[in-house]
């Protein structure tokens, strides 16, 4: 206990062994060009605050409601990150204690409804998300979940088609938001069409919410009644979620969240949250956010060019997914040819995939990570260079050792991580 508060120090006299397993996940990190679209890198403030002392309190309740002594501290970030929130995103309430997007959702589900009630969200396999209905999930196995897709020719969302698959299935909840889907959501659209089936709106921003703090992708919050967001995507905060929601639903959702699904809050957690938030308040998080879409747009228009398919011919955000049908290689060869070149990305299932997900015909690709490094669209030219020669020769390890060279001089040029580069043990 002589050591000072949470140091590398500390670990690696404790545990070496994770110690080193964290210091080959911080050189792994350095050293490869990650194009993980819901990844980022969080800032040193952010590892400061999730890493911190706060982790050893209790503190089950709300802000000045809590059912343990000493939370006077804790009640403060927790004010801070719900006034920032609400500052940036401009809602009528937020909780920022959920500990996941999951259990997010989760929230904003059971606030209002009950098991077997009806929601209809975008199908997993046209680029929607896990807990918005698959039947391997929470949400389809409470629910009876029905969906929505995109349009095969334009691969974007054909909202007529919503609209008469909510006139079939009557949804209890329309939830709208995607994990693989680069284009912008037109949410007065959804809106409609969950006021003409009497349903909720629910929107998940996971992946767009700091398009969204930014006003570079339009807001749900005056159409949707319940807002969820994680914070560590685009927001590029702590590992964890949020949700937002309509004055109405405020105290159904703080119920459900505690005590309904979870106990204490991670407090070390929306310490970090609140640093986050103060973040994106600042004009640099905008330039950030502008960076990340201006990255992808160079991405994709280069891949483009060289003769690949991006799905739905471009994107609008952080993200896009690129269909290897015509380069006759899966998403799984692609991903594991990059890999061994020093880029990491994931393989992903493209609209109307004949291959298992396993498998995949394509990849997916997002900025958010190589944008928080500093690259820029010239350096993304070089990337678009360096995929290209890596998934023409996927199996040559000639080819694979060459790029990572390259790879690893270009990290190299965007160093990140100062403070744990000079924590010497
Ligand atoms: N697993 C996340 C993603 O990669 O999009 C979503 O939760």
């Amino acid at each position: 206990m002589g050591h000072a508060v949470g140091t590398l120090k500390a670990l690696h006299e404790t545990d070496p062994e994770v110690f080193t397993a964290i210091r080959a996940e911080e050189k792994r990190q350095r050293e490869k060009l990650v194009f993980i679209a819901s990844e980022n890198y969080a800032s040193s403030a952010v590892l400061a605050a999730q890493g911190c002392l706060m982790t050893n309190k209790y503190a089950e309740g709300y802000p000045r409601r809590r059912y343990y002594g000493g939370c006077q501290h804790v009640d403060t970030v927790e004010e801070l990150a719900i006034e920032r929130a609400k500052q940036i995103f401009g809602c009528e309430h937020v909780n920022v204690q959920p500990h996941s997007g999951s259990q997010a959702n989760m929230a904003a589900y059971l606030s209002v409804l009950k098991a077997g009630d009806t929601i209809l969200g975008m199908d997993l396999a046209h680029g929607g998300h896990l807990t918005h209905g698959s039947r391997v999930n929470f949400s389809g196995i409470l629910f009876q979940a029905f969906f929505y897709g995109v349009d095969r020719t334009t691969e974007t969302i054909d909202y007529d088609a919503v609209q008469r698959k909510a006139e079939e299935c009557r949804p209890r909840m329309l939830v709208v938001g995607a994990s693989a889907y680069s284009r912008v959501l037109d949410f007065p659209r959804f809106q409609h069409i969950a006021q003409s089936v009497g349903a909720y709106l629910l929107v998940d921003i996971a992946h767009i919410a700091g398009l969204v703090a930014t006003g570079l992708h339009p807001s749900p919050i005056p159409y949707a009644d319940f807002v969820t967001t994680t914070t560590h995507k685009t927001l590029r905060g702590p590992r964890a979620g949020m949700v937002m929601c309509k004055a109405e639903h405020a105290k159904a959702v703080d119920k459900i969240i505690f005590p309904g699904l979870q106990g204490g809050p991670l407090m070390h957690v929306i310490a970090a949250k609140a640093v986050a938030l103060k973040e994106a308040l600042s004009p640099a998080f905008r330039m950030y956010q502008e960076q990340v879409i201006a990255n992808a747009r160079t991405l994709a228009a280069g891949l483009d060019e060289l003769g690949y398919r991006i799905v739905s011919g471009g994107t609008d955000t952080h993200l896009f997914l690129v269909n290897l049908t015509s380069k006759g290689i899966t998403g799984k060869e692609a991903q594991a040819a990059l890999d061994a070149a020093g880029i990491i990305i994931n393989k992903n299932a493209i609209p109307y995939d004949e291959k298992p997900p396993a498998v995949a015909s394509g990849i997916r690709m997002g900025t958010p990570i190589v944008s928080t490094r500093g690259l820029g669209q010239s350096d993304m030219t070089q990337v678009v260079s360096l995929i290209d020669r890596v998934l023409q020769r996927p199996q040559e390890e000639r080819v694979h050792r060459q790029v990572r060279k390259e790879v690893k001089a270009l990290c190299a040029r965007f160093p990140i991580f100062h403070t744990y580069q000079h924590a010497q043990v």
